[in-house]
């Protein structure tokens, strides 16, 4: 083997920790996280309390994260939460806080000790207010400490003035698939409650995805929500998180043209019968053709399909987007077919 596919290995095997992964940020803070290029990743925050009896209602407390990898250590992205601290200062006219963010990984990289620094811009469409964050953290073994700078130009219900915040925290990992963080932010102000989380993460196994069950007091994942904390009616959130990398290369068929045909099976034989394979069916369920005669195939979906006979008659192999397979039938009978990823499909061939 040579040293690049060890390379190659070593990169495959860090993949899932790569991308994105809670064992690397705790709850309350961006870090220096950035999706790779061609995944958006799609995270998901949830926190709620239970208000006492005799309703018991839940009130729940939803982030949800929808960031893009531009490559070179780079995203764009948005935050978006129903029910924001951020929305409940004077002249609030809503509770949904959207904002939007970039984010460029001066250096560093998750999961690779040393140093990482990432600058995040936004700006919060809620508070009207440019916001901004330097962060860095710090991985040796199984300990990542973060740090961050804070500043926004306007605190909802504030008068206007501009503010700085400050966060800090760590992670410790007790093996590859579990570990602990923590961390605590606050605006540099005596009349704002500061902003805490504790969480048990998890990677799960064979999975790209991670899993935080974490505690906190803070109501959104944006920069001014992650720094400021809900004081009343509770003061204690619970609630997860789950982090879900896309990858876009699995859509590519959904957005190039027409790949170039390839024509399988028999050549030279005599077609009788066309069946397009679209929307994930056969069109044209029973086609009739005479003994010595054959039928063309062709795959207008940008999925794999195959023809696979419930018989003993050969089938063919998968057949590509815009790929064509041609089957001659030398006996008489009635042939049904299926394909095999996509058993429902079903057609007949009967030969006279
Ligand atoms: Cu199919």
């Amino acid at each position: 083997m040579t040293r690049i596919s060890f390379v190659l290995l070593a990169l495959a095997a860090a993949a899932p920790l790569r991308a994105q992964s809670l064992l690397y940020r705790p709850p309350n803070l961006g870090g220096t996280w950035v999706p790779d290029g061609g995944v958006v990743q799609f995270n998901f925050v949830h926190r709620f309390y239970v208000t006492p009896g005799p309703s018991h209602a839940v009130v729940n407390f939803p982030t949800f994260t929808l960031a893009a990898g531009l490559g070179h250590q780079a995203t764009f992205g948005a935050h978006f939460a129903t029910k924001s601290i951020v929305g409940l200062g004077n002249g609030a006219l809503s509770t949904n806080e959207t904002e939007v963010f970039g984010r460029w990984r001066v250096r560093g990289a998750e999961g690779r000790p040393g140093l990482a620094v990432a600058v995040t811009p936004a700006y919060n469409l809620l508070a009207k207010s440019v916001d901004g964050e330097v962060g860095v953290d710090w991985t040796q073994g199984p300990l990542t400490l973060h740090g961050a700078a804070r500043a926004v130009s306007r605190r909802l219900g504030e008068s206007g003035d501009g503010a700085a915040a400050f966060a800090g925290g760590f992670n410790a990992r007790l093996n590859p698939y579990v570990g602990l963080s923590a961390d605590v932010g606050s605006f540099v102000s005596p009349t704002v409650r500061a902003a805490w989380s504790a969480a048990i993460n998890v990677l799960i196994p064979g999975s790209p995805h991670t899993f935080s069950f974490h505690v906190s007091n803070a109501t959104s994942a944006s920069i001014q929500g992650a720094s400021q904390g809900i004081a009343s009616p509770k003061n204690v959130l619970y609630g997860f998180e789950f982090t879900i990398p896309l990858h876009l290369k699995r859509f590519a068929p959904w957005f190039h043209g027409s790949p170039k045909p390839v024509a399988l099976g028999a050549s030279g034989a005599a077609i009788a019968a066309e069946v397009a394979m679209a929307a994930v069916k056969f069109a044209g369920e029973t086609v009739t053709i005479s003994t010595g005669q054959a039928v063309r195939w062709t795959n207008r979906d940008p999925l794999e399909h195959t023809v696979t006979f419930d018989g003993a008659e050969p089938g063919s192999p998968p057949i590509p987007p815009n790929g064509s397979y041609v089957h001659r039938f030398d006996k008489p009978g009635t042939y049904t077919y299926h394909c095999t990823p996509h058993p429902f499909m079903k057609g007949v061939v009967v030969v006279k």
